[in-house]
């Protein structure tokens, strides 16, 4: 069945604010939104459950944009709708402080759900959206459904290309999440050629592998909105999640159809009036949508008000019936904190332990109190110790636990766990070897872009993990982490400094990623572990000679270097330095106290790359480190030959001392 003219006229809105903004910002991706126009309305206008007037409405569907350099595809929808975006922003599409930037940001523009624009990362993302449905409905729904929506997902090519997506939807297929639908503009072109030069599988058949139901729409070019709405009308019928493949023209209309041209440059101005002219729409003005049309936009914006109104009242039932579990929910959505926690106490009879086994300690302590703590490991929980016993894991059909099994997929727990952590209603975690961090660096970073409330915890963290050897043994992850804007990573030293790290990231309302030992780590002692100022005097004189400054497994070897030293005659000040990001926020004052400016004779101790070091060592001081890959063989081997023994630091910090 032919589309009607209205149809057409609303379908083309679409296309032409996209391809006026991305001319008239003379950069910008034409082509997707010319070809996926016609997906995104039947989605939005047809399926998509939301109110352009309260954007952070808690049980709205979810739509992510994976293809995000195709931002005004998203942005002509929200203005269309009527969310708070006006045409003057569409004007300002990628300009300094507007809120179109290049890809859509969340916290930028109301109704982004999440920061896409690395391709695959946002499909990730709409899996983790899913997983956060179907585990928040398995724990609060009753007799109301208070959680009981859809997770969307437009993806391309180049998000199907990336590995990412791969691991997150074959973790999709496994669970059966069931609520989560994927569109995937099949257009077969990406940004340098055809796809028939990179990507030849067949998608659909990979879909069906992964245990998804699939669906193709062929026809009109992708512009049929009566197949796509029939095929969408399936998809959320099905108990699969949904791969809906559409046919689609890469910047259809224009004269640069069909070819990579379309992707990702302005399309030029005369191709912009031939596209107008090609598709029946009026060639001036710029911006321009009919009176009619953008009245009936509006109108599908506003439709989603009933919906939430008819929602608010079946919360406030379920909210009476349920009053215990309601103030547990708000307070989670509130991302406030219970007034107390039940955390563990680390002494000197308990606390020389990893400090892995502290995390899983503090971590099982307080997990009855919080039940927005959810989280897992890259098949690794025996090792990271980050199991919460007693509560269940996540299991096809069956997602009330809060335990998830990612698999060996750590990408994919990155980009998930992101997913969870924008839904609102968890607070997620993720557990690996630090050294694997490379394998989820990119979702890392978009973590901290988005700021999520998530806890990255990463074990054996150092060339002290002994003999699996230098493929497992971190280097250079603690400089790359701390290099990463948002992020806060902390290394603790023991048990106590592991508990304050704990402290700090459950509060802290952007990422943490926690580094910690896989070897027994000494207690060093009943004290204020000042974690959350980043650094603190361990021990030693007010006066220092030297100072050694050292995180995690190394302050307790600068412990013993002291001593060693002090047998010398050397007044030793050893500080313990767990998170860089939170001492540089201490005021002057702390740091002084700290590290006396004065005290020249400065000793960084860790087991990594010394990159960034000088900036607490100064100029004469020493970065001590490793600054080169490990080596296959027990701890203690390693230590003796990398020049981690307290003799050999004490020998280094004495010569640093005759130098300064
Ligand atoms: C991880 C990642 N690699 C590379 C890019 C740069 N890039 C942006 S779009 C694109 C490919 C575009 O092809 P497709 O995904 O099919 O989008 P379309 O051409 O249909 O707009 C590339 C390589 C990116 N955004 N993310």
């Amino acid at each position: 069945m032919p589309n009607t003219p209205d149809d057409q006229q609303r379908i083309n809105a679409i296309r032409f604010l996209a391809i006026d903004a991305v001319q008239k910002a003379n950069s910008g991706h034409p082509g997707l939104p010319l070809g996926a126009a016609a997906m995104a309305y039947t989605l939005w206008t047809r399926h998509l459950k939301f109110n352009a007037a309260d954007s952070a409405w808690w049980d709205r569907d979810r739509f992510v944009l994976s293809a995000g350099h195709g931002s005004m595809l998203i942005y002509a929808l929200l203005y269309l709708s009527g969310y708070p975006l006006t045409l003057d922003d569409l004007k300002s599409f990628r300009q300094l402080g507007s809120k179109t930037p290049g890809h859509p940001e969340l916290h930028h523009t109301a109704g982004v759900e999440v920061t896409t624009g690395p391709l695959g990362q946002g499909l990730g993302n709409a899996v983790g959206l899913a997983l956060a449905e179907a585990h928040l409905a398995a724990v609060y729904n009753r007799e109301q459904k208070i959680v009981d929506h859809f997770t969307y997902c437009i993806a391309s090519d180049g998000d199907l290309m990336e590995g990412v997506s791969a691991e997150a939807s074959s973790l999709a297929g496994h669970l059966g999440l069931g609520k989560l639908i994927v569109l995937y503009d099949d257009n077969k072109v990406s940004l340098a050629a055809r796809t028939e030069v990179t990507f030849t599988e067949d998608v659909c058949a990979r879909y069906d592998a992964y245990g998804w139901h699939t669906q193709t729409v062929t026809g009109d070019d992708g512009n049929d909105v009566a197949a796509l709405d029939a095929a969408l009308i399936a998809a959320k019928a099905d108990p699969r999640p949904s791969f809906i493949a559409v046919r689609t023209i890469l910047g259809f209309g224009s004269p640069k159809a069909n070819t990579f041209g379309a992707h990702g440059e302005p399309l030029g101005a005369d191709n912009v009036r031939k596209t107008k002219e090609a598709l029946g729409w009026p060639v001036e003005p710029d911006f321009y949508v009919p009176d009619g049309v953008l009245a009936w936009w509006r109108g599908i914006g506003t439709r989603g008000k009933a919906v939430q109104e008819t929602w608010n009242r079946t919360y406030a039932a379920w909210s009476k019936a349920n009053p215990e579990l309601a103030a547990q929910l708000e307070r989670i959505r509130d991302e406030r904190l219970p007034e107390t926690l039940p955390w563990p106490a680390f002494t000197a009879e308990n606390g020389s332990v990893a400090s892995r086994e502290a995390g899983g300690t503090v971590m099982n302590a307080v997990a009855q109190a919080l039940p927005e703590l959810c989280g897992g490991s890259a098949d690794l929980d025996p090792s990271t110790k980050t199991y919460l016993k007693g509560f269940g894991d996540v299991k096809p059909g069956d997602y009330a636990g809060r335990n998830i099994h990612y698999g060996v997929r750590e990408h994919a727990m990155g980009a998930i766990t992101n997913g969870l952590a924008v839904h609102s209603g968890i607070v997620p975690f993720t557990a690996t070897f630090f050294n694997f961090v490379d394998y989820m660096k990119p979702a890392v970073r978009l973590a901290a872009l988005n700021k999520t409330r998530a806890i990255f915890v990463f074990t054996h963290d150092s060339v002290f993990l002994g003999e699996d050897g230098p493929t497992h043994q971190p280097v250079e992850q603690l400089a790359n982490l701390r290099a990463t804007p948002n992020l806060t990573t902390i290394r603790p030293a023991d048990s106590l400094e592991t508990l304050e790290a704990w402290k700090f990231a459950i509060a802290h309302k952007g990422p943490t990623a926690l580094v910690l030992s896989r070897q027994k780590l000494p207690f060093l002692g009943e004290r204020n572990a000042a974690v959350s100022r980043g650094g603190y005097v361990l021990q030693g004189h007010a006066k220092p000679d030297l100072i050694l400054i050292a995180t995690g497994s190394e302050v307790a070897l600068a412990v013993e270097s002291a001593k060693i030293l002090e047998e010398h005659g050397t007044k030793t000040r050893v500080v313990s330095l767990p998170s860089w990001e939170l001492f540089l926020q201490q005021d002057d004052a702390y740091r002084e106290s700290v590290l006396p400016e004065a005290v020249r004779a400065r000793m960084s101790i860790e087991a990594g790359a010394t990159l960034g070091w000088h900036r607490f060592v100064g100029d004469r001081g020493i970065a001590y480190g490793i600054d080169h890959f490990g080596a296959s063989a027990p701890a203690a081997a390693i230590a003796k030959a990398f020049g981690f023994t307290p003799e050999a630091i004490a020998k280094v910090a004495s010569g640093l001392l005759a130098s300064v």
